[in-house]
């Protein structure tokens, strides 16, 4: 059987991943827990873009070697994908052997088709993008999308005879209506269809790190041509049973490269041959001050940080991403939504009812699910709500599934303000009273299924504490009567007040003398132990030796630390943290969730004065 095959786009490897980055990447481990959990069999791909200008550019910035620079920033895509409970089948690179092989396999392909000759392109390019532009198109002289400087490029290289395809690309997209979403996107690729296509360039010549082009020494593959073939390389191609996983079903992306997506990549594959995706899905951008976020403008929200900023759970990030505002449409990001979201709706509504139901279930029934009476009311409801849930699951309208999940949230929450179940005491309304607690462990254990997608942490919590697996198929018939709960945590602390941090730019000068209060001394660690998960207990030698607490715990390990000189300001007054007095601050520099601790850069003596 042909699995369901969703793709997110490969992530170039410039900057660490952000809250844009990841918003893709969930919206694509929505649907893929969803379809799972309805028993389909699904590939879920994501990964990352590891060729071309703009990453060879980066690493030579950092001066590392490129393969160095692209294992390191692939890794913290991964360890970003992790922390957000990404569950993808597959995480490409291609770098990977296995899609260098088949990159190669499908130029060769296509050549042999005579869709490729050999040709000179000169014009305007953006290294950012990786995009030819035509002087008309661009903006003020800059890139229309990032709005950064373009160059002229004069090169040999070889075209793709994209030119040839449009009609029958037009037919296409004409015969499936469902093929380009949502419908604006549709719209302005149509539009941009009524000029004639130009053919692409798809090699380049004036540098190396690329895929080689078979047969053409000096040019490597133009990294859009590349890339775009990952999807296939996911599905085997072309080694026997691709099928059992090609076309993909939906290909996730934001509406700044549905371009590529909806007329090169199909035009590549009509080239070669092969069954164009299903569904091709372009939404919109979060902004942040209605700027684009994005790696190369470097204003971006880390989600990690965010959670760790309000100390919340992972799965706030996930919701709020998909409750701000229709999947599909731009957002601009607010963390005073994003507080107000998680306090109002995930802490007041759905944490609310758990954590007041299992107290029920603990105080009137010994935390045992009792027997008792489906609640007619509430059973119609479910059944409403599960019917619309699953229409906006299939239409990829998770703002409005999210809203019909939160509508059977509160229709239970309803129920226990009708019902009162703390007024049911009377021996004759004993009965009544177990009905309650049995409805309502129904209940949890149907929201529990519906948030699942988009919350799995979350889910997986209300299982633990109703001991059950979650299903909505059975209706009021999952929680066994007699099954044991257990009362956990909170799910959503309360977030008492947001914490804003001053931007550097904004910070007043501070004089000379300001500058000599501070006492900075170099300093040697000799001791490390662990007092959280975020902190440690440092000893360095300064000017005497000095116990500091320092929030590292993530960025280095022990062995990293010990015998490292640092710069230590020891003349901050002493503090106790989590029970040790820190006596000092090791200096470190912060950007992008990237911390690194300052170092002599030569060998200096302890306790030297910093000046
Ligand atoms: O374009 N809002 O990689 P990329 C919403 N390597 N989504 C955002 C976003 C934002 N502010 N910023 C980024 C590339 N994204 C190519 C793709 S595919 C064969 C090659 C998401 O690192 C969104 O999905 O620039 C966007 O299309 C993608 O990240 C761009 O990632």
């Amino acid at each position: 059987m042909k699995s369901f095959f969703v793709t997110t786009p490969i992530y170039y490897v410039n900057g660490e991943p952000h809250l844009g980055t990841i918003y893709t990447t969930i919206a694509a481990d929505i649907i893929a827990r969803y379809k799972r959990f309805n028993n389909k069999k699904v590939f879920f791909l994501t990964g990352t873009d590891e060729h071309g200008e703009k990453v060879e550019q980066s690493a030579q910035k950092k001066g590392v070697s490129v393969k160095k620079y692209v294992d390191e920033m692939s890794s913290a895509f991964k360890e970003a994908f992790k922390k957000m409970n990404i569950s993808y089948d597959r995480f490409i690179r291609t770098t990977d052997e296995d899609h260098i092989k088949t990159a190669t396999a499908f130029y060769k392909q296509v050549f042999k088709k005579g869709d490729i000759y050999k040709g000179e392109y000169e014009g305007w390019y953006c290294v950012s993008c990786e995009t030819f532009w035509t002087e008309k198109e661009l903006l003020n002289n800059t890139c229309p999308d990032c709005g950064k400087k373009v160059k002229i490029l004069k090169e040999e290289t070889l075209f793709f005879k994209q030119s040839k395809y449009q009609k029958k690309l037009i037919e296409y997209i004409n015969k499936h209506p469902d093929f380009i979403q949502p419908k604006i996107r549709r719209n302005e690729i149509i539009s941009f269809l009524k000029k004639p296509l130009k053919d692409l360039s798809i090699s380049r010549t004036s540098f190396t790190w690329g895929i080689p082009v078979p047969g053409e020494k000096k040019h490597v593959i133009y990294v859009w041509f590349d890339a775009l073939i990952n999807y296939l390389t996911a599905s085997g191609y072309p080694k026997k049973g691709y099928t059992n996983i090609w076309p993909p079903d939906i290909q996730f992306m934001g509406k700044e490269i549905t371009r590529f997506h909806c007329i090169t990549w199909p035009i590549m594959l009509m080239s070669a041959g092969l069954e164009l995706p299903r569904k091709v899905f372009g939404h919109g951008w979060w902004t942040l001050n209605a700027k684009k976020m994005s790696k190369s403008i470097g204003n971006v929200i880390c989600p990690d940080k965010l959670c760790d900023k309000y100390n919340v759970p992972v799965d706030c990030v996930r919701y709020v991403l998909f409750k701000q505002m229709p999947f599909g449409s731009d957002g601009d990001f607010n963390e005073s939504i994003f507080v107000e979201k998680v306090n109002n709706e995930l802490g007041s509504e759905l944490g609310n009812l758990v954590s007041r139901s299992l107290a029920l279930f603990q105080r009137y029934n010994n935390s045992v699910v009792p027997k008792g009476e489906v609640d007619k009311k509430l059973q119609e409801s479910y059944k409403k709500v599960l019917e619309s849930y699953h229409k906006f699951m299939e239409d990829l309208d998770y703002y409005n599934a999210l809203n019909s999940a939160f509508d059977f949230v509160r229709a239970a929450n309803k129920y226990i303000a009708d019902e009162e179940p703390w007024k049911l005491t009377r021996k004759e309304d004993n009965d009544k009273l177990m009905s309650v607690l049995f409805n309502l462990a129904q209940s949890l254990n149907i929201i529990s299924a519906l948030i699942y997608p988009f919350m799995p942490e979350t889910s997986g919590k209300i299982d633990e504490q109703l001991s059950v697996k979650k299903d909505y198929n059975k209706g009021f018939k999952n929680v066994k009567p007699g099954a044991k709960t257990v009362k956990r945590d909170i799910l959503f602390p309360k977030i008492e007040k947001i914490v804003e941090e001053k931007p550097a730019q904004e910070l007043e000068h501070a004089s000379f003398e300001d500058f000599k209060k501070l006492d900075i001394r170099t300093g040697t660690i000799i001791e490390v132990s662990e007092l959280t998960d975020k902190l440690y207990r440092i000893k360095v030698k300064a000017d005497k030796e000095r116990t500091v607490v320092s929030g590292i715990r993530k960025y280095y390990s022990k062995k990293e630390l010990l015998n490292k000189k640092v710069v230590i300001l020891i003349n901050l007054e002493p503090k106790k943290i989590m029970g040790v007095l820190s006596e000092g601050m090791i200096l470190a520099a912060e950007k992008n969730n990237r911390v690194v601790l300052l170092s002599p850069d030569k060998d200096i003596y302890d306790d030297a004065r910093v000046l």
